[in-house]
């Protein structure tokens, strides 16, 4: 499965983001102790199509597509240097698919902290970037001992150089021009800024109404995608049963919240797409690799349908649900009939015919 890494400053609201998108699954402790071990938990990502589709067909179960998210302890300047109990924790963020930068901009006395989200970003990015130079570093010196028996490592050592010029100046990798092909050569590396990057401002609830400004000045090249959220409140409107939970958020005029969405950003970051399928038992959010070819997807719900299958019959998640039911669209010929090459579309509902 897939991982999500948080990343953040000591009270910046990690512990309770994790909570908020994990729901009441499992919950760590986001008050008063601050986070010394590293806790990874699951969360689901919410999805309309899962919800209406599964209306649609009576399905007895929903089941959402998920993700692995893991809360570490905070980084401090120096981290990358053995201040603190980042350093430790840096290794857990090595083995993440991306990582989230929570930043703090509400302002509570009783919590201790700066309340300033440019300068935490600049400060957690310098960590990881002196940390990953660190890295490149030893692998450099490595590799050109290595290249003096074996040309074939050159391209490798040009990237390694071009990498470390850029961490040197104290760029993360996700911010700088390399080519997607020197990205590819860094692979053994496992440097931590290569990894995609989220951002989520911890706004307070007495400045929703600058949420939106807040979070736009984060949304840059390099950052997938930054979201506001007011993450305690989120924290203890996941613990409400479903009723409880849209009246409070719907009170405070913030709809579903945010947390569904910086869900989905952070799915969409660790290149995950979904397709559906759906019946009376269940209708399921099945997650691919974007790209990815029928019988591949196929391989996710059994690895028998992969092995043997045949062809898939296809179509869009909206034109069903405007159909109303899967019998009634065969009946109109509205499934296309799809082979080994058809490359899956998000979104696409399927069912695989297959033959072991
Ligand atoms: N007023 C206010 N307090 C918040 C908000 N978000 C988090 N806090 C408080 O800030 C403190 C730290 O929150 P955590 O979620 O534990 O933060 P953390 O980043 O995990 O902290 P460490 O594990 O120490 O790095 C707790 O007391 C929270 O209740 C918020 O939006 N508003
Ligand atoms: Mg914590």
């Amino acid at each position: 499965m897939e991982r999500l890494g948080l990343v953040g400053l000591p009270n910046s609201g990690k512990s309770s983001l994790f909570n908020a998108l994990t729901g009441a699954a499992t919950v760590v402790a986001a008050h008063p102790f601050s986070t010394t071990e590293t806790t990874s938990g699951i969360a689901h990502v919410p999805d309309e199509r899962v919800d209406r589709l599964g209306e649609m067909s009576h399905s007895k179960k929903l089941v959402y597509a998920t993700f692995e998210i893991v809360d570490i302890a905070a980084l401090v300047k120096g981290a990358s240097t053995g201040e603190g109990l980042g350093n430790r924790f840096l290794g857990a963020l090595r083995d993440c698919d991306a990582i989230l930068y929570v930043l703090r901009a509400f302002e509570d006395p009783s919590v201790t902290g700066d309340t300033d989200p440019r300068s935490d970003l600049e400060t957690l990015e310098l960590e990881l970037v002196i940390a990953d130079l660190a890295s490149v570093e030893g692998r450099l010196d490595r590799q050109r001992r290595a290249a003096k028996g074996d040309k074939s490592l050159l391209a490798e050592i040009a990237a390694l150089e071009r990498a470390a010029a850029v961490l040197g100046d104290g760029v993360p990798i996700y911010r700088s021009d390399l080519t997607p092909d020197e990205r590819s050569l860094l692979g053994p590396v496992f440097l931590i800024t290569d990894k995609r990057a989220l951002v989520v401002v911890n706004v307070g609830e007495d400045r929703l109404d600058e949420a939106d400004e807040l979070a736009a000045q984060f949304r840059e090249p390099g950052i997938d995608d930054a979201l506001a959220v007011t993450v305690q409140l989120e924290a203890e409107a996941a613990l409400l049963d479903a009723d409880a939970r849209d009246e409070l958020l719907d009170g405070l005029g913030l709809g579903e919240g945010v947390v569904p969405r910086v869900a989905r950003a952070a799915y969409h970051a660790l290149g995950r797409r979904t397709f559906l399928t759906t019946g009376d038992t269940e209708t399921r959010a099945w997650t691919f690799r974007a790209g990815a070819r029928a019988p591949e997807c196929a391989g996710v719900i059994h690895s028998d349908l992969q092995r043997g299958f045949i062809r898939a019959e296809v179509i869009e998640w909206r034109e069903l649900l405007d159909i109303g039911s899967w019998a009634k669209a065969k009946e109109l010929g509205k499934l296309r009939v799809e082979g080994k090459d058809y490359e899956v579309v998000d979104g696409d509902v399927l069912e695989i015919r297959f033959n072991v």
